[in-house]
């Protein structure tokens, strides 16, 4: 049976951070799921198929790998899908203490399904989604730190005289 992992996150927008990741795990799995949690009750800067259309256009070059949506639980979805493994990236020690407890529950949930950790490559460890929308929200560069469509998008989100 083809092993499929899915890379969960809100990405809320992608960053090289995260295709970084994706990227990496293209090369260990059959197939890598990207799912955007479509979450109501957040307030995302980019809507979930906005935030799906950015992923798409950043992995276009890698063919393993789908964007999709979840709402509701992640393991839910990721029984749906027939997937072995749910991928996370670790930055920090903070990072660890959250992603601890999802794992632990996703385990309980289901015994099947394994978390399984990337540790960020050391150039990606302090980017987040947060701290690109900050730069980008008083007009800093963030053409380091994102695909060049996410800049573009950020940019007209901002309205950045360009
Ligand atoms: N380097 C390496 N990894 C990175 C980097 C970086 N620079 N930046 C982000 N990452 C990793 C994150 O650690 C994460 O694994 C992934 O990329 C996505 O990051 P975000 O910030 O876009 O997404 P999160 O952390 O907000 O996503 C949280 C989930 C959507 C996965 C979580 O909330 C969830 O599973 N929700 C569904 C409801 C559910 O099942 N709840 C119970 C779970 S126990």
């Amino acid at each position: 049976r083809e092993k499929i992992g899915i890379i969960p996150g809100s990405f809320d927008p992608v960053t090289k951070g995260h295709l970084d990741i994706i990227t990496r795990a293209s090369g260990l799995f059959d197939k890598v799921i990207v799912s955007v949690l479509n979450n109501r009750t957040k307030n995302p800067l980019f809507s979930a198929e906005e935030r799906v259309k950015l992923i798409e256009k950043t992995v276009e070059s890698l063919d393993n790998v789908e964007v999709d949506q979840f709402d509701g639980l992640l393991i839910d979805y990721v029984r749906q899908k027939n997937a072995k493994a749910i991928i996370k990236g670790l930055r920090a020690v903070s990072d660890f203490e959250y992603e601890l407890q999802m794992a632990s529950i996703n385990q309980k949930l289901d015994k099947q399904v394994e978390t399984v950790f990337m540790m960020t490559s050391p150039e990606y460890a302090y980017l987040s989604s947060s701290i690109v929308k900050e730069l980008a929200k008083y007009h800093a560069h963030t053409q380091d730190l994102v695909p060049e469509c996410v800049e573009d998008a950020l940019n007209k989100k901002f309205n950045k005289e360009l």
